[in-house]
Order: structure tokens, then C-alpha cells, then sequence
């Protein structure tokens, strides 16, 4: 049974719009992508001392289980030349699991529902654009709602539609 995955792209090296394009290609493979966000120029943060994002989100009907689909995102990494420097650090391209179904995850390799997602308005301002009313598993509450629970702060803004 397919089930419906909300991911979070990401991209601070080169020619960020045409990564973030190119990885949307790439997740075919993975599945089918059934809406892609508006991209999003946004504020570093974490490890603030690199270039600004572009981000989005995207919806990905998949047949994969968590684990399979982390194994395919990582070879979509790979081969789109993504070289892990340091944790947090600057990327061609990141691809992460956002939510899985309602599935929950907790194993050394994969957490899921992703751990810092509540807390990133890079993560929930493109997510709240296709999935306001999806709800997260543990915390529930819907990324809407969680959207409207962060602090003010970090930068983020619509770059295209
Ligand atoms: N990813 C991080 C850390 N910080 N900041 C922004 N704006 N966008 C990101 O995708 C991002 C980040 C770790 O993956
Ligand atoms: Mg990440
Ligand atoms: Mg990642």
C-alpha cells in the first residue's frame, strides 16, 4: 500500500533552483511526487555561518518502507555529488524525511516524524502550503498549528509560485 511521505529539500551551494529541480526529478524514482511547494529563500540557522537556503517541501507517494526510501535518498544525494564537510554544514543538496504516513520511527539510522522539524520555519513555512492540515503523529498537532506556535526569527521567503 502506498503510503504519503512529506519531505524537505534544501540547498546552499551553487545553483541552488536547478539542484532543488533536479532532486525533484531524481525522487520519481523513489515514488510518485504529488505536489511540489513554492521554493523559499531562507535565513541559515543552526549553523548560521553559511550561505542562504533555498528550501521546499514536496509530497511523495512511495511503496518504499522508511528504511528503503532513506537508502534511495541517499544514493540521490550521492549522485548529485553531495559531500558530507560537517553536520549542519553547507549542501549542493539535502533531502529529508519529514513525515511518514503516521508512521514513528526511532531507530540508530532514521528518526521519524524528522526531530527538528517543529522547530524550523524553513521546514513548516513551504510544508503549511501543501499539507496545512496533515497532523504530526507524536506531537499532534497539525503543521499548521505548528507553524503558528514558532517565535518569530528566522527569514523565509517566497521566491516563487
Ligand atoms: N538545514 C540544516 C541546518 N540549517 N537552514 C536553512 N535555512 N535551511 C536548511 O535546509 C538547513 C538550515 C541542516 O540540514
Ligand atoms: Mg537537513
Ligand atoms: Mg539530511
Amino acid at each position: 500500500m502506498a503510503e504519503l511521505v512529506f519531505l524537505s529539500l534544501g540547498s546552499n551551494v551553487g545553483e541552488r533552483e536547478e539542484r532543488l529541480r533536479d532532486a525533484i526529478r531524481r525522487l520519481e524514482t523513489a515514488g510518485r511526487v504529488v505536489r511540489v511547494s513554492s521554493f523559499y529563500e531562507t535565513e541559515p540557522v543552526e549553523l548560521t555561518n553559511q550561505a542562504w537556503f533555498l528550501n521546499c517541501a514536496v509530497a511523495l507517494e512511495t511503496e518504499l518502507t522508511p528504511q528503503q526510501l532513506m537508502e534511495s535518498i541517499l544514493r540521490i544525494e550521492q549522485g548529485m555529488g553531495r559531500v558530507r564537510t560537517r553536520p549542519k554544514g553547507p549542501r549542493k543538496i539535502d533531502i529529508d524525511i519529514l513525515l511518514f504516513g503516521d508512521a514513528v520511527v526511532d531507530s540508530a539510522e532514521l528518526t521519524i516524524p524528522h526531530p527538528a522539524m517543529q522547530k524550523r520555519r524553513f521546514v513548516l513555512e513551504p510544508l503549511a502550503e501543501i499539507a496545512p492540515g496533515v497532523r504530526h503523529p507524536v506531537l499532534k498537532k497539525t503543521v499548521r498549528e505548528m507553524l503558528a506556535a514558532l517565535p518569530e526569527g528566522q527569514v523565509v521567503r517566497k521566491v516563487r509560485s
